[in-house]
């Protein structure tokens, strides 16, 4: 018996990292101060007496080489790292499940979607693009959403993003993309951010990254919150069917709770107030039992499909409309638990494009072609050999037999003779045979040509799905994409790359080309770029490209942040707080004191945050609910004139009592409140408040 990974050895591995690497030497455990613990030793297993001091020649000498636990100890240490990745180095995970609604074997034998009701274990990786791995969260960035799906035939990634398309259409380019948008080499800096002049050259002399210039510069690349953002698979993939028919196909993941983002100043604030913002979402969401969700959504459509459709399907900076061809909803992605350690798991998992399991297959993307050379081998850099996917987060949960042996690391090589086959071993002992019933096959297709370095001319419109992105916004959200061009823009210290960006908008849409060049000061406009083809401007707008149009109905995973003082009033705030729980919210006490305060009945309400450290950025709708006698101290902190004020200038919806009233006009807000404001001493219980602020955001308030 034994070739790698069969059934034994799976459980196997499965114990040896729990109970004998993770839980150290046999169980062996002493009494000390604070109870039963298992014993300290080395690596090898020998229990260390002393851990605090390092062995001397005398009390005052120099360190011995023979002290083996301190050289182990600090060679251990000095190897902690691995290389970050070199893009998406900042990343959080999640352990989760994806549920089939309903077989699908009519579009494809992936055996994750034969049955309903079948659960297939996930692990979901959500990142940024651009920043090292002690970067801010909410920078304005692409979001990569990586799902592994631990099948019953294999492991199967998706490895895409929060945005459908992608700067450039050939792989070769991605290291110029990633080099331009990273920190500039001689300066090392900016960190995080694509606001700096090689980026925006890179791009201005790259007129096919312009659809997806204008889905980074919308508030799509500063999101709220990993659970309130979509996925995508970019590429078009196949689906095979049993018969060996196919056809292509777009992955979608929509977010349960709806989309949603924050704004440009707030993201500023939010990077300073909590760098963790999204990490620590997330944690607290799943920690809490509001497990996120998010559905499966194919947009599938054969061959003719393709040939009649507006653009190419092969070039990634195209989308199909859901107004065009809708997307199906075939299942749910359900994060439900954190990892145990963010190391081995988070940083470990190792997601490959290449990845994909039968019935599943690649289409000739060339993007994706390229992709699946660059994530196999980046592993092996990031993971130091060949074996990672023998680490528990990367190996399959299904059975697995195969002749790969030795490298680094190997904890599972063959057992018995035979290591290469054929062979005459019969049985047991002559290992794993191919399946040429159930094994992967790709998609039969016909491909000819001659070898070519080219592009293809169906690739030539770079314009018009831009157009059409733009023209599907609310105004509102058309004003925060110019302010964010005039931002970048304004931050490229070269005048002929801020105008060279100005020509490519001009093919996008005058007006916006009108307002950045206005936003930058270009006394005059430039020549509209000369496109590779000429832009459409017949596409209609496509409303499901608009996050507002696309928002949350109710306040079911939102956080209220409540402001109280010394003898507030504690039936409010408790009204306050259930009304917001049965809408399957969270309320965070913001005080004076971390330590809380005490209510008008006498009792100690303890606070979450201290108010310093509690800005109303980190909130998606305020209460402020001071007494009249606690007002005045309060009037008198910035910070809390802050907290009203960003409130307000962050459009967010208020609820409050009348003594607020003094901290209002401390703060500078206007005499007549508007309807974003709800006052809950003067009639409007709490659930007109939370009905009120159902959108999260009173996009009427001036300079929205
Ligand atoms: Fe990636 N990408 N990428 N990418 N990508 C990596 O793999 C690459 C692209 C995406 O949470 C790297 O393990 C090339 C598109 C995500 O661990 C690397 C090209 C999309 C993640 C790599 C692309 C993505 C990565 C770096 C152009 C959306 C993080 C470390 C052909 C569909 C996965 C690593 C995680 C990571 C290469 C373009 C998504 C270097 C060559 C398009 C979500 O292999």
């Amino acid at each position: 018996m034994g070739k790698p990974g069969n059934d034994e050895e799976a459980q196997g591995r499965a114990r040896l990292h729990d109970e004998e690497v993770g839980r150290g030497p046999g169980g062996e455990t002493h009494q000390v101060a604070g109870g039963e613990v298992p014993v300290l030793t080395t690596q090898q297993g020998v229990p260390v007496a002393d851990d605090q001091n390092s062995l001397k020649a005398g009390a005052r000498g120099p360190t011995l080489l023979e002290d083996f636990h301190f050289r182990e100890k600090l060679f251990h240490f000095d190897h902690e790292r691995i290389p970050e990745r070199v893009v998406h180095a900042r990343g959080y995970g999640a352990h989760g499940y994806f549920e089939t609604y309903e077989s699908l074997s009519d579009l494809t034998r992936a055996d994750l979607f034969q049955r309903a009701g079948e659960k297939t274990p996930a692990f979901v990786r959500f990142s940024t693009v651009a920043g090292n791995k002690g970067s801010a969260d909410m920078v304005r960035d692409v979001r990569g959403f990586a799902v592994k799906l631990y099948t019953r035939e294999g492991n199967w990634d998706i490895v895409g993003n929060n945005i459908p398309v992608f700067f450039i259409q050939d792989a070769i380019k991605f290291p110029d993309v990633v080099h331009a948008v990273k920190q500039e080499p001689d300066r090392d800096f900016p960190q995080a951010a694509s606001a700096h002049d090689n980026f925006w050259d890179f791009i201005s002399l790259t007129p096919e990254s312009m659809h997806m210039v204008m889905w980074i510069m919308s508030d799509r690349t500063i999101p709220r919150s990993f659970r309130f953002m979509e996925g995508f698979g970019v590429h078009t993939f196949r689906l095979v069917d049993a018969e060996g028919g196919w056809r292509f196909v777009k992955f979608h993941w929509k977010p349960k709770l709806g989309l949603q983002s924050v704004v440009w100043n707030e993201a500023v604030k939010i990077n300073g107030a909590d760098p963790d913002f999204h990490r620590r979402d997330l944690w607290n969401a799943v920690q809490s039992g509001n497990f996120p969700e998010w559905e499966l959504g194919l947009q599938v459509f054969d061959e003719d499909f393709a040939n009649s459709f507006d653009f190419d399907l092969l070039d990634p900076t195209k989308i199909i409309p859901e107004e065009v061809l809708p997307v199906r909803k075939v299942g749910r992605l359900v994060l439900d638990r954190m990892v145990d350690n963010f190391f081995a798991e988070t940083e470990q998992v190792a997601f490959c494009t290449q990845n994909i399991v039968p019935g599943i297959d690649f289409s000739e993307d060339p993007l994706l072609q390229g992709r699946n050379f660059s994530y196999l081998d980046t592993q092996l850099k990031r993971l130091g050999g060949p074996n990672f996917t023998h680490l528990p987060i990367n190996a399959p949960k299904c059975p697995f037999h195969h002749f790969q042996q030795d490298g680094h690391m190997a904890f599972f090589n063959p057992k018995g003779r035979a290591n290469y086959e054929p062979n005459s071993w019969g049985g047991a002992e002559g290992g794993p045979r191919e399946a040429p019933d159930i094994g992967f096959k790709s998609a039969r297709t016909d491909i000819a040509g001659p070898k070519l370095r080219i592009r293809s001319d169906t690739f030539a419109d770079h314009y018009s799905q831009a157009r059409q992105f733009y023209i599907s916004q609310t105004e509102v959200e058309q004003r925060h994409l110019t302010d964010a061009l005039v931002f970048e823009l304004s931050k490229v210290e070269t005048p002929v790359i801020r105008e060279r960006m100005v020509s490519h908008l001009l093919n996008i849409d005058a007006a916006l080309a009108g307002k950045v060049a206005d936003g930058i000061g270009l006394t005059q406009m430039p020549q509209a770029a000369t496109p590779a083809r000429p832009p459409r401007t017949d596409l209609p707008p496509s409303p499901a490209l608009s996050i507002l149009q696309n928002g949350p109905q109710s306040f079911a995973g939102r956080k209220l942040g409540v402001l109280v003082t010394d003898g507030c009033d504690a039936a409010l705030v408790a009204a306050l707080r259930s009304a917001v729980e049965d809408a399957g919210g969270m309320v965070e006490l913001v005080a004076p004191r971390v330590g809380g305060v005490t209510a008008d009945d006498g009792r100690l309400l303890p606070a979450h945050h201290q108010l310093d450290g509690a800005p109303s950025v980190l909130f998606d709708a305020v209460a402020v609910l001071p007494s009249a006698e606690g007002v005045a101290a309060l009037a008198d902190k910035p910070q809390a004139r802050d907290f009203v004020a960003d409130a307000y200038a962050h459009y967010k919806f208020v609820a409050y009592v009348s003594a607020a009233r003094k901290l209002f006009d401390k703060a500078g807000l206007p005499a007549q409140l508007d309807g974003g404001f709800v006052a809950l001493d003067t009639g409007s219980p709490p659930s007109a408040f939370l009905a009120a602020a159902a959108p999260l955001r009173f996009w009427a308030r001036p300079g929205a």
